[in-house]
């Protein structure tokens, strides 16, 4: 991958070709044959992505993310295409849902950064009120089944590893080992043929994340119960700082509209899971994830506590010492922000989130740093999403030492953020 996106370049002219080339018709799948259905926080990224190229395609990618609501509120984490038969486990695992336009869905969902990427969209190409209006509605009836479902003291509890979005984060190895693996013989996966087994989760990651499905199933998919008494239940502080920053941000744009009861209540949200996290910070800026069945808190750093930044109201000296994380300190690379830092139980530089930079934590990293006022820190970021991009091109993840590509080729998050940042 050569050329200054800087300047306009080949990674811009790739980066565009990406997320054409991914387009479903309304929606962009992440990968083409990796990722084959429309995933929650992908599709939001990719809707920034799409306003450099079409402002109305960029709108219907959210239209169609909020369409795959389910009847609970919950926007899940993979809306299927029935015809897709590259990707396992498919929609036969999760229960028959369906979403509001009778697309199967998944039953557990994904960070909630929707209502910030619309936020900013409205933002750089507003719309008017009467399109407007649907998505927020939407997005506020998901919050409302976060805060209400979900939460245990005062954070979004996550009942599996994929609703953190870093699927296999070391953060994961302990809770999850509680669960009972399934028989091997259960699972098919199709994503080690497209991308080097020792890039992705390991076969005892898949036969738990699987049983825990199933022991999902067995509680009737009650969401209460789960996030009370199932086999895992985990505070990641970088979830709980999205949502916050989430509710905030559907806050501005519903007081834009003149919804003052939404934004009432959005605001209300944010402050509450704004106060939860930030009671439980410490001078590092940094409050860990948190194994709801032990009380542990994990030892090592990474992503969760880069995201921290997103929280809205973070004191100051917190959101410096995050700062000081991620530039120069234990989650630096020279392409981003390190999924995983070196010195993390479990650490492994190549594999998927347990060592990798992803342009998406250090985008949104960025995000915070710059609404934190620590735009020097922003800056360095974007520079090196920029560099991501030279060295790794639209790779999924790159290797956080020599920005080598790794994981899934012409991604679709990693192109429409390199997009979204150039059209700035
Ligand atoms: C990865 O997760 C999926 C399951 O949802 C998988 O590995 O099969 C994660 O990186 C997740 O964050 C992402 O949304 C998804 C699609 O890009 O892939």
């Amino acid at each position: 991958m050569r050329g200054d996106p800087h300047a306009g370049g080949v990674a811009l002219d790739v980066a565009a070709e990406v997320l054409r080339g991914n387009d479903a018709g309304g929606y962009t799948r992440p990968s083409p044959g990796l990722y084959p259905h429309q995933w929650n926080w992908d599709s939001a990224f990719c809707a920034l992505g799409w306003s450099a190229l079409d402002v109305e395609r960029a709108w219907r990618e959210l239209e169609l993310l909020v369409a795959a609501q389910d009847a609970e509120g919950m926007i899940a984490h993979i809306a299927f295409d029935p015809a897709a038969r590259t990707y396992w486990p498919g929609p036969e695992w999760w229960g028959g849902r369906t979403g509001r336009d009778g697309r199967p869905v998944s039953a557990i969902t994904q960070p909630p950064v929707a209502a910030t990427c619309l936020a900013l969209l409205q933002e750089r190409h507003p719309q008017p009120p009467e399109r407007v209006r649907p998505i927020v509605l939407a997005l506020h009836r998901w919050h409302r089944w976060f805060m209400t479902r979900r939460l245990v003291a005062g954070e979004p509890v996550i009942v599996h590893p994929w609703e953190s979005g870093r699927d296999n984060a070391p953060e994961w190895d302990v809770p999850l080992s509680r669960v009972t693996p399934c028989d091997e013989a259960l699972l098919q996966r199709r994503d080690t043929g497209f991308v080097d087994a020792a890039q992705r989760p390991a076969t005892r990651d898949y036969r738990r994340y699987l049983a825990l499905v199933a022991l999902m199933a067995d509680a009737g998919w009650d969401q209460r119960t789960l996030a009370e008494r199932g086999a895992f239940r985990v505070l990641d502080p970088g979830f709980t700082a999205v949502l916050a920053a989430a509710c905030d941000d559907l806050a501005g744009v519903a007081a834009r509209l003149g919804d003052a009861e939404v934004a009432d209540e959005e605001a209300a949200w944010s402050d509450a899971l704004a106060s939860a996290l930030r009671a439980r910070l410490g001078e590092d800026g940094r409050a860990g994830v948190v194994d709801l069945v032990t009380g542990e808190r994990f030892p090592g750093c990474g992503a969760a506590d880069a995201l921290t930044e997103l929280l809205p109201g973070l004191p100051s000296r917190a959101a410096s010492a995050v700062a000081d994380l991620v530039v120069g300190g234990a989650l630096d690379s020279a392409v981003g922000v390190r999924s995983t830092s070196v010195g993390s139980p479990g650490f492994d530089a190549v594999n998927y989130w347990r060592g990798p930079v992803w342009a998406n934590v250090t985008w949104l990293t960025a995000l915070g740093l710059e609404r934190r006022g620590l735009t020097a820190a922003a800056a360095v970021l974007r520079d090196r999403l920029r560099t991501f991009a030279q060295t790794a091109g639209m790779a999924e993840y790159a290797h956080p030492d020599d920005g080598r590509p790794l994981g899934g080729r012409d991604f679709s998050w990693t192109a429409a953020l390199l997009l979204w940042e150039r059209d700035g």
